[in-house]
């Protein structure tokens, strides 16, 4: 039996000294490159973030597997064992342009169930955490059960390229949405986007397309504070597969895949 305890603890450990790394790195010069397109950006704190966190796993569980953004761990195909999926850098669009509004991302499945999940922010030296029936916490503090809202008295994050034409959705569904909703807001990192749904920022955040790295962290926090999410059609969540989402608070999520996505 994983003892999660001590897996939380090595875990904790490795992504402070990992923010730490990123934190001295604003005084050198980063080399960036682009991926899939010109505006997916990655750079060489990316990649020696994942190694950095691949190396310690390796080390210390080395029957764990590694579901990484950059690449360097495991091919992994199915939700079978202890697996670590990992965001080194979630929003490095930010990281490159601002230096802040970027996380590091860590959930830890067993067997598809999320064990643990820990969201780092950085620059505001947030940690976001949670060890699955034990509660979620930022820093110190204990994140309270999330309470009702309705549309009209919440902020939901939605990035503008789901409110134009684009290939995820009818935006026509989401207008309304954004006029009968209090605000919207877009942060550029899902991962900060998820941590802000379950310590009560946000309301709900929706979006056509993540990755697994993107949100594994995410999920096992938001389930600590009884936050909903599904695919924007309303089905359960494939952990090691791109999803679309809507990530609300109980009610809210009822509210808005009824009363707008479905529609
Ligand atoms: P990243 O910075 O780790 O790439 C930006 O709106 C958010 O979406 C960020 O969390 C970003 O993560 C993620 N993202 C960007 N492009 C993506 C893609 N093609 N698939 C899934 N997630 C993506
Ligand atoms: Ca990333």
């Amino acid at each position: 039996m994983a003892n999660w305890k001590e897996i939380d603890k090595k875990a904790k450990e490795w992504i402070e000294e990992a923010g730490e790394r990123i934190r001295e790195s604003f005084s050198t010069k980063l080399s960036i490159q682009t991926k899939s397109n010109p505006n997916d950006l990655v750079t060489n704190m990316d990649k020696d973030t994942e190694q950095f966190f691949i190396k310690k796993i390796k080390e210390t569980y080395p029957e764990h597997r590694i579901l990484g953004e950059e690449g360097f761990g495991h091919k992994v195909e199915s939700t079978e064992g202890i697996i670590w999926i990992i965001d080194p850098i979630d929003g490095t669009m930010n990281f490159v342009h601002q230096q802040r509004n970027f996380a590091i991302s860590i959930g830890i499945y067993e067997e598809g169930i999320g064990k643990i999940g820990l969201i780092y922010d950085v620059v505001h030296n947030e940690l976001y955490h949670a060890i699955k029936g034990e509660g979620a916490y930022m820093n110190e503090i204990r994140l309270p059960k999330l309470e009702k809202v309705s549309v009209k008295e919440a902020i939901i994050a939605i990035n503008a390229t789901w409110l134009v034409e684009n290939r995820g959705i009818d935006y026509k569904k989401l207008t309304p949405l954004v006029h009968d909703s209090r605000g919207i807001r877009s942060y550029g990192t899902a991962a900060i986007e998820l941590a802000y749904v379950a310590c009560g920022r946000l309301d709900a955040y929706i979006t056509m397309r993540l990755a697994p790295w993107d949100f594994a962290a995410g999920l096992v926090l938001l389930e600590e504070v009884g936050g909903t999410a599904t695919t924007i059609k309303g089905d359960k969540i494939n952990i090691i597969e791109k999803n679309s989402f809507l990530i609300a608070k109980e009610g809210l999520h009822e509210e808005i895949l009824a009363g707008y996505l479905q529609k």
